[in-house]
Parts: structure tokens; C-alpha cells; sequence
């Protein structure tokens, strides 16, 4: 490979050692992890922390063994999102401190010798590096050309450095990779978000419609509870996913749909529900907008119309309207989560928005109640500096109903063009590996070349330290403080998050990371603290409470202000839209040039020989992160590919057989990976776990453990109306023999 001016680095860095602890031995038991060490008598103590390992964000108690060494993670039974249970990510959460390959202390890249090398440093020395190269580019370009891409707590700090710095472009992936269309659709049609957690009603609902939202897989914890107990009740749930997902093994009825015509069927729906005068009546003459119009939109979208589509028959698809309509108001048609599939996906979540107001199922029990939250006011600063262009200013005119900043729209504004004027130069990266989370590697590789200067901040040696200038390795969750956790819930509630412990090796918080370089930067008088503790204390003596008391509750509820959980009979509600109604028929995307009310368009077809290659979650791991993770893989260490026994066949592929993968643009899997045969897959798709096939050899557990779905990937949809990347329009064929053998010969 040519040494480009970013070579990737694999970190086996100049004299990196450190202390190398062994991880305890943990088994699988009785839905709980257990370690081998039985605690003593007395434990040490046992401090409150949320989890860190998805954004669920759990509260829970850390336990220390008599030895002092962090025993186990057990749930608090006052929090609202996981009510004392964790799940088995969460327990495993452990494995993040006890990782042996984590990050162990700061690294700079230098050239020795011509060549390039991850260097250790001192925290001084690196953050010098930083805070020069950061205030040397906001001297040559201004402070506007720094982004900081992050996920996860810590973030927040980094978000006020980059606003003190000057610059407003934040982002997280969580938004153009995941939820922003489902966001940008409720608002158009509510005036409201859905949020985190979602705000949907499933412990009291009569009927769950899961579109391709995977729960339980998808294993967050209050949705898994509450599914659980809605199906002991009784509850009726309608699974619609190509894969006979876990959620679709515990449905009265699966829809195994066409991949990509959701909205065929969504539009089928609702015809049934308006044609059949099935809709709440009294709700939607009180609070929508538009339903003639979505009646003369709708009116040639049968069921018989939607068959020939979506593969779904006429029957089933009027039996289960009926269903939701029997169930109305206590039915939810979920908006899901990671919802970025085919490009139209604001139009899709603007479909299951529309359902359920027909159904009068929002601010209903059992549809979707409305959540609040206690926040905290931030430390007092001085006003930040107002930057004087923003990403917005790189895609004029585009992306108007963002409501975040779109990450893929900063990674292209990397790529310097002839029309844009705003590229940027330095990327600040906080707990996301954008090499495994942004589709189109070739696209983000390009843009990383193409920066001057660009900091990590990581806990593991994951891929996209290999391309950073500096590497700043932060202690785990369990060995810092953060902000508290603020989520919304039925009832307001805020949890502390303290270290367990001292942190491992060379690594330190994010907090402290962001106070030195704040002082380093010049930017002291944004930052009138010393300590972290001093910060917290006051935000919680703010609304009543104080860090000592915190730190003995972990989680503290507060009343609700308002009694408005649910709307009340025949209340008069003025929503946030311009109609200030609900709108079946969308003004704002009406003002923006796009459909008011949702279209279905075709979307292309695997070519013979290729399949659809569609991608979801494993209930013990997160995305990239938990690969790795000693007591996760314990419980699952490798993806593998999921085929369709009549294509198995064709191929002659036996279960357990390594092969490799090629998408339509000629990109080849870097690792094989293994097949499945299964029934559960239809036979135009294969299906693999997300986060797998890690090509940093750093990462032992990991490394060449399955295939990376990312890098096959390379296909993007983007959503015209808010940005996000549609990722599930890229096929994929078999490679028998290993594709990479003939690259070595010659
Ligand atoms: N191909 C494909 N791409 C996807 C998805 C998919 O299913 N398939 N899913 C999309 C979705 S829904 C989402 S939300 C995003 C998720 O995207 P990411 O959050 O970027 O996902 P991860 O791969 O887990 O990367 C997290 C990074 O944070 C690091 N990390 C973990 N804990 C800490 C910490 O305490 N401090 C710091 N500083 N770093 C930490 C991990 O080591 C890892 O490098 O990915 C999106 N991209
Ligand atoms: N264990 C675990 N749980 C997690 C996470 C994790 O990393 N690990 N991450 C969390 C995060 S950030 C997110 S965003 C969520 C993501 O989880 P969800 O929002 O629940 O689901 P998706 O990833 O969108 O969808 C995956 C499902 O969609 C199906 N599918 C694929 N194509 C189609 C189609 O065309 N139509 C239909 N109807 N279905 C289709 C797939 O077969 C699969 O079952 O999970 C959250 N929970
Ligand atoms: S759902 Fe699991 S991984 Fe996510 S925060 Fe809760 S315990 Fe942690
Ligand atoms: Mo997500």
C-alpha cells in the first residue's frame, strides 16, 4: 500500500507496555455475568454510575470485592429505564475496565527514520500538541473549520470546549445514522420529538406494530421489560421484518416484507383505516390536519396494490389493520431507531406518524405518553463566541429540516471542492469509530487525508485511532465522573455517574481532559472550575439536591410539573406546528419542495447472483465497541452470515463454511466469515451482525473475528430531507475461495 500522508497506524507503538492486569474469569450464568471471585464480607463500598455501554444509559451500582477490585455491575431499582435490572451488555460492562488492550497512555504521531510511528507521551506534552494545532488552525482558518464528531457522555465536555473555541459544528452519529429521520417526521406531523428513551407507551399498550425495529435484539431495557409483560398481557404483536427476527418469534403475526416497501404497506394501511372508517373520528376532527387530502392521497393504495409489492397478502395486511384499529387508542406503531434504510426514510417515519394519529394514539395509554425530564442548568460561562459560519454554510440550501448537525454532511465538507469554500481541517473525534459507523469507508478515508490535524479520544485502540495525529486514551466510565444523566422518563429523574475506582493505566477523564486543554487553548474563562465535583455540586444543589446526596442514592426522582402524562378527554391542545395540529398533510415539507404526504417509490433489486445485505444488532454486544469486550465475547465472539437454505443450495454452502464477500461496486470483505443456514432469512437477503471484523491486530479478542458490514457499505442513500444515510440498498455475492490470495502472489 502507498504510505499516504495519513498512514494507518496499528499502534504496536515505541516501548507501549504499562501494567497488564489479567481479566478475571467470568461465566454465563443465570442471565447474570459472575466472576469466579466471591466478595468478601463487607465490600468496600458500592458506588452509583449509568452505563456507558449503549444509550439506554441504566443506572446501576459498581461493587467492589474486599480486595478493592470492581466485583460486579448490578441495576438501581429506582431508575425508571432499567427498574434494577441490567442487561447482559451492561453487567459485562466490566470487561471495558479489565480490557488489557485498552489504551494506556497518550500517543503522538511521529516520523522516525521516514517512517510513521505512534510515539508515547506524557498527558503535557500531548495536549501541547493538540492545543497548538488546534489554535494554529483557528489563526489560518477560523475556529469554524474544527468538528467534533462524538457519542457517549463524555461528549458533552468536548461540545463546550469546541463552542467556547468558536465553532457550533457538533456532531453525533446517533442523529444522520440512526434516529434523525424518525425525529424530523414527528416533528413535522406532532411539533415533537420522540427521543430517548422512547416515549412509547408499550407497558400498557393493546397492540405493538414492530417495523423492523428488532427489539430484543435491540436490547434496550425498559422497551425489552416492557414488550415482555405487554405479551403476558396479552398484547397483540405484528412483526414486520424480511428476518424472522426474536420480536417476530413472539408475534400473533409476522409480515415477512419485501425489503424497501414499508411504505407500500404503510400507505395499504392506511387506506384500510380511512376507507373503512376505522379512524378515531372525534380525535382526528379535534387535532389533525388534512385528512381529505390524505383520503384523495391514499385512495388507490389497496391492499391488493400493496401485495404486488411488498409480498404481503391482501388478508393479512386488512387482519392486522383491524387489529390496531380493535386495539385503538392503546396500539403502537413503533417509529424504531436506527431507521436510515433506503434514502425516503422521513417519508417512511412520517407514514407510521400518520397511523397512529389516525389510530389517536399519540398522548394515549398505551400509545405514546408524554415524557419529561428534570434538566440542569450548566455551570455558569461567559456567553460563547457566535461562529460566523456553520456545516449549513457547505450544503447550501440542503438539509433545511436537520435538527442536528449531520455527520456525513461534515466528513464530505472535508473533501475540499471547488464550490465550498467552508472544507474543513480539523477533526476532533470523541468515542465514535467512524471508520465501522460512517457508510462509504472510501468516502471518510478521503476526508480524514484531506485534514491537518485530527485528535482521538478513545478507550480502546479501535480503527479510527489508527489515522489520528494525537491519541488521548480516557479512562472507562467506571473509573470517572460525567455529567449526570438528565433522560427523559414518565417521571423526571436525574443519575449520578462516579468512579468506582482510580483510573487504570495512564488514562484520564474526559472532564479533566477538557480543563487542560481549555487552559492550554486560552480559554480558561469559559471554564471557572477546577474539579469536576465543584461543577456537579452546584448543578445538583440547583433543584434541591447536592453530590453527597447523590452519591448515596445514585438516582433520584422528581415529581412531574405538569399532571399530562396522557391527553385528557376533549382537551384542547395547541401543537407545535404551523397548523398547531397534528399534520396528516406536512406544510413544513410542503414549504420545502418535498411530498406533504408520503410516496412510494421502487428501489433497485439484487442482480442474480447477489443479495440484499441487511444488517441489525446482537443482544450481547453494542455496534464496534463490545467485540473486544473479554466477558461479551465470551458470550458471542463472531459474526456470521445468515443464508437462506434455497441459496444455500445454489451455492452449495454448508453451515459453518468460511466464505467472503463482494458488493456491487467490486468491494471484497477484508475477513470471511462464516454461514448460517436458516429459514429466517429470506432468500433475496443475507443478514449479519453489525460491529464485527476488526482489522486493528491491536484488539486480540477481535481482530479478523468475523466480517466488517461497513465496508460493504459502500452505496449510500442519502435522505434529501434531513441527511442521513440510507444503508440497506447494497448487495452482495459469495466468494468461495479467498479473493485476497491472488493480491499476495503478485
Ligand atoms: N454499518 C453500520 N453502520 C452503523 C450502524 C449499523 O448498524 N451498521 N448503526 C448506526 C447507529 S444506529 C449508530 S447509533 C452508530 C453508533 O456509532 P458509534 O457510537 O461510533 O459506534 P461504536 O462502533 O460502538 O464506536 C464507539 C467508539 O467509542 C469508544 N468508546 C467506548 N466507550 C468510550 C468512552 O467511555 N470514552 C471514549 N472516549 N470512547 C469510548 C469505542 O471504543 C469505539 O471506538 O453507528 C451507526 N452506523
Ligand atoms: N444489543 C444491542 N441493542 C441495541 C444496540 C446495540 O448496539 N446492541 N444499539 C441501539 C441503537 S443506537 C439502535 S439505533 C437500535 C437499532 O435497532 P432497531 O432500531 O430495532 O433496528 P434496525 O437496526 O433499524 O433494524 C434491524 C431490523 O430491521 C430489519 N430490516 C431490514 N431491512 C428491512 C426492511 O426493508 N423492512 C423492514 N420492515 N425491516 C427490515 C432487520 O431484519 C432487523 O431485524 O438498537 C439499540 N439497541
Ligand atoms: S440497555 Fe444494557 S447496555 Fe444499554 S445502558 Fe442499559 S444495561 Fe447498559
Ligand atoms: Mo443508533
Amino acid at each position: 500500500m502507498k504510505q499516504s500522508r495519513r498512514e494507518f497506524l496499528k499502534i504496536s507503538s515505541l516501548g507501549i507496555g504499562g501494567v497488564t492486569l489479567a481479566a478475571p474469569f467470568f461465566n454465563w450464568a443465570n442471565g447474570a455475568i459472575v466472576s469466579d471471585e466471591t466478595p468478601g464480607e463487607d465490600f468496600v463500598n458500592r458506588t452509583p454510575t449509568y452505563c456507558e455501554v449503549c444509550f439506554w444509559k441504566c443506572a446501576g451500582w459498581v461493587y467492589k470485592n474486599d480486595k478493592g477490585n470492581i466485583w460486579k455491575i448490578i441495576g438501581n431499582d429506582e431508575d425508571p429505564h432499567c427498574n434494577g435490572r441490567l442487561c447482559p451488555r451492561g453487567t459485562g460492562g466490566l470487561g471495558m475496565y479489565y480490557d488489557e488492550d485498552r489504551l494506556k497512555t497518550p500517543l503522538i504521531r511521529k516520523t522516525i527514520d521516514g517512517k510513521q510511528q505512534f510515539v508515547e507521551a506524557s498527558w503535557d506534552e500531548a495536549l501541547d500538541v493538540v492545543a497548538k494545532n488546534l489554535n494554529k488552525l483557528k489563526e489560518k482558518y477560523g475556529p469554524e473549520c474544527t468538528a467534533l464528531f462524538t457519542h457517549g457522555s463524555g461528549g458533552k465536555f468536548f461540545g463546550d470546549l469546541l463552542k467556547a473555541f468558536g465553532s457550533t459544528n457538533i456532531t453525533a452519529p446517533s442523529f444522520a445514522q440512526c434516529r434523525g429521520p424518525r425525529e424530523v417526521a414527528f416533528l413535522a406531523t406532532y411539533g415533537e420529538i420522540i427521543a430517548s428513551p422512547e416515549r412509547v407507551d408499550i407497558r400498557d399498550t393493546k397492540c405493538l406494530v414492530l417495523i423492523g425495529s428488532h427489539i430484543g435484539e435491540n436490547m434496550h431495557n425498559g422497551q425489552v421489560q416492557e414488550m415482555s409483560d405487554a405479551i403476558d398481557k396479552g398484547a397483540t404483536i405484528i412483526t414486520v421484518d424480511p428476518r424472522f427476527s426474536t420480536a417476530a418469534s413472539k408475534s400473533k403475526h409476522w409480515l415477512p416484507i419485501k425489503p424497501s416497501t414499508d411504505i407500500a404497506l404503510l400507505l395499504a394501511w392506511i387506506h384500510e383505516v380511512i376507507y373503512n372508517e376505522w379512524y378515531d373520528k372525534k380525535y382526528v376532527d379535534k387535532y389533525c390536519y388534512g385528512l381529505d387530502e390524505l383520503k384523495d392521497h391514499v385512495k388507490n393504495f389497496t391492499p391488493e396494490w400493496a401485495y404486488g409489492i411488498t409480498t404481503i397478502k391482501p388478508h393479512v395486511i386488512r387482519q392486522t389493520a383491524k387489529e390496531m384499529v380493535n386495539a385503538s387508542p392503546a396500539v403502537i406503531i413503533h417509529p424504531g431507531r436506527h431507521v436510515t434504510w433506503y434514502g425516503d426514510d422521513t417519508q417512511r417515519l412520517r407514514a407510521v406518524a400518520i397511523l397512529n394519529a389516525l389510530l389517536g394514539s399519540w398522548g394515549r395509554r398505551g400509545g405514546f405518553y408524554s415524557p419529561e425530564k428534570k434538566s440542569l442548568p450548566s455551570f455558569p460561562h461567559p456567553e460563547f463566541p457566535k461562529p460566523k459560519k456553520t456545516w449549513r454554510d457547505a450544503h447550501p440550501g440542503k438539509y433545511n429540516l436537520a435538527i442536528e448537525v449531520v455527520s456525513n454532511g461534515i466528513c464530505d465538507a472535508t473533501i475540499p471542492t471547488p464550490d465550498n469554500d467552508c472544507s474543513f481541517k480539523a477533526w476532533i473525534v470523541n468515542g465514535t469509530n467512524l471508520i465501522t459507523t460512517l457508510p462509504d469507508q472510501k468516502n471518510t478515508l478521503e476526508a480524514i487525508q484531506h485534514l491537518e490535524f485530527m485528535v482521538v479520544i478513545d478507550t480502546m485502540p479501535m480503527e479510527i485511532t489508527g489515522y489520528a495525529d494525537v491519541i488521548l486514551p480516557e479512562c472507562t466510565y467506571l473509573e470517572r465522573y460525567d455529567y449526570c444523566r438528565t433522560d427523559q422518563n414518565r417521571e423526571p429523574s436525574i443519575a449520578l455517574r462516579m468512579p468506582a475506582t482510580e483510573p487504570k493505566y495512564n488514562t484520564k477523564p474526559d472532564w479533566w481532559i477538557v480543563r487542560q486543554l481549555a487552559h492550554k487553548m486560552g480559554l480558561d474563562k469559559f471554564f471557572k472550575w477546577n474539579d469536576i465535583e465543584e461543577v456537579l455540586d452546584w448543578q445538583l444543589k440547583q433543584v434541591g439536591t447536592s453530590l453527597e446526596e447523590m452519591k448515596k442514592i445514585g438516582i433520584k426522582k422528581f415529581p412531574r410539573e405538569y399532571d399530562d402524562l396522557y391527553f385528557v378527554e376533549d382537551q384542547d391542545i395547541d401543537f407545535n406546528t404551523n397548523t398547531g395540529k397534528i399534520e396528516l398533510y406536512s406544510t413544513d415539507l410542503e414549504a420545502e419542495g418535498f411530498d406533504p404526504m408520503p410516496v412510494y417509490t421502487p428501489h433497485p433489486e439484487p442482480d442474480p447472483g447477489f443479495y440484499r445485505l441487511n444488517y441489525g444488532r446482537h443482544p450481547a454486544h453494542t455496534f464496534s465497541r463490545t467485540a473486544n469486550n473479554p466477558n461479551l465475547t465470551d458470550l458471542f465472539d463472531e459474526n456470521v452470515l445468515w443464508v437462506n437454505p434455497i441459496v444455500a443450495k445454489e451455492w452449495d454452502l454448508k453451515k459453518g463454511q468460511e466464505i467472503w464477500l463482494e458488493n456491487q461496486d467490486g468491494i471484497l470483505s477484508t475477513f470471511p466469515i462464516k454461514v448460517r443456514v436458516t429459514e429466517r432469512i429470506r432468500h433475496d437477503s443475507v443478514y449479519m451482525v453489525h460491529g464485527f471484523g476488526h482489522d486493528n491486530k491491536k484488539l486480540t479478542r477481535s481482530y479478523g473475528k468475523g466480517a466488517s458490514d461497513t465496508e460493504l457499505i459502500s452505496n449510500v442513500l442519502v435522505d434529501p430531507i434531513m441527511g442521513g444515510t440510507g444503508m440497506r440498498s447494497n448487495f452482495v455475492t459469495f466468494k468461495l475461495e479467498n479473493p485476497h490470495k491472488k493480491e499476495v502472489a503478485s
